[in-house]
């Protein structure tokens, strides 16, 4: 019975942890895009997110940095482009 509380815990862990990070559909028309990106690489550098929205803060952490572009390029692209 503890093996199992415990193996509730993990996932419940892991789900937490997925949901975390942002959507990376930035437009959000449905698709992940070059697109997208382009809306994060606009953001990137912006510190102000705890106070102003910023589409490309994808882990909450009131800024656009390298860990959102990290995030994002984990996410594939339907539109062929690549994530650099
Ligand atoms: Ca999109
Ligand atoms: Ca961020």
């Amino acid at each position: 019975m503890k093996h199992l509380l415990l193996a509730s815990l993990l996932a419940l862990t892991f789900i937490a942890a997925a949901q975390a990070a942002g959507n990376p559909d930035l437009d959000r028309d449905g698709t992940i895009t070059s697109a997208d990106l382009a809306l994060l690489k606009a953001d990137l550098g912006r510190t102000d997110c705890a106070r102003n929205q910023c589409d490309g803060d994808l882990n909450d952490d009131g800024k656009v940095d390298l860990k959102d572009l990290g995030l994002f390029r984990q996410s594939k692209l339907t539109d062929g482009q690549n994530t650099k």
